[in-house]
């Protein structure tokens, strides 16, 4: 057989990777979408609309990917989503730089770090335990929340005011609320035998996969769409 059929033996009642299928294709839409509407805005939005399509694309790359594993195996597809999350998160934070001009090196390095720490977390990697990795990792993620709303980034957004402000108030409510919710993620995937094993006993351990998806389609297309909209705007 080859992956085409393969990619057929999506079952009935498997929900989670319908939402694989539908990651897939949300995530090419808004590719799409973004690269037509990048001719419809203004000089100095045309690179902010580029990096929208790049999150969307190399996402939807990653989940006809992520989809492909899950169908036929049913295991989770910790190393392709952790590949998609190191190549567009960083490219999140750009948007950052790119409404406000502050230097994002600070904020990408946080990134690199609340991913790996992650990751080392979730493959079980390393000398520490699924928390510490996981505490490593959300230090890193309180660093990134903090600074686009109220250090560096978020003050020069709000001494732009305007459209600016209101783009970076929009996206940090990303950070906070759409971003918060992959710990949660985490701490059901890695419950096994941690002490918050009492997590794995509340929902299935698959249901991370199922986490992860939603949040992506959330933040990734949300992301862009903001970006979008503040770009029509002028
Ligand atoms: C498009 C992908 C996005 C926006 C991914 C974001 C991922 C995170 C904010 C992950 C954060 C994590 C923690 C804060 C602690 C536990 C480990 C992680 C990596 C799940």
């Amino acid at each position: 057989m080859n992956n085409l059929f393969l990619a057929a033996t999506l079952q009935s009642g498997d929900y989670i990777g319908f939402t694989f299928f539908l990651g897939s294709m949300a995530m090419l839409a808004a590719t799409v979408f973004f690269f037509v509407e990048r001719s419809n805005v203004s000089a100095e939005w045309k690179m902010s609309m580029t990096v929208s399509g790049l999150i969307t694309g190399i996402a939807a790359v990653h989940y006809y990917y992520m989809r492909e594993v899950w169908v036929t195996s049913g295991i989770s597809p910790t190393e392709f989503r952790y590949i998609d999350w190191i190549l567009t998160v960083p490219l999140m934070v750009v948007e950052f730089y790119l409404l406000t001009k502050v230097n994002f090196q600070k904020l990408v390095w946080a990134s690199i770090v609340m991913l790996v720490t992650g990751y080392f977390g979730e493959a079980g990697i390393g000398p520490l335990s699924p928390a510490l990795w996981g505490f490593l990792s959300g230090v890193a993620y309180f660093y990134i929340a903090y600074d686009v709303v109220a250090g560096e980034v978020g003050t020069a957004a709000a001494a732009a005011g305007g459209k600016i402000a209101n783009a970076n108030t929009l996206l940090t409510r990303f950070v906070i609320i759409g971003w918060g919710i992959y710990p949660l993620g985490y701490l059901i995937g890695t419950a096994d035998g941690q002490w918050y094993s009492f997590m794995a006993g509340l929902v299935d351990a698959d249901m991370r996969d199922l986490i992860y998806n939603v949040g992506d389609a959330i933040n990734k297309i949300g992301f862009g769409l903001v970006v979008w909209a503040a770009a029509k705007d002028s």
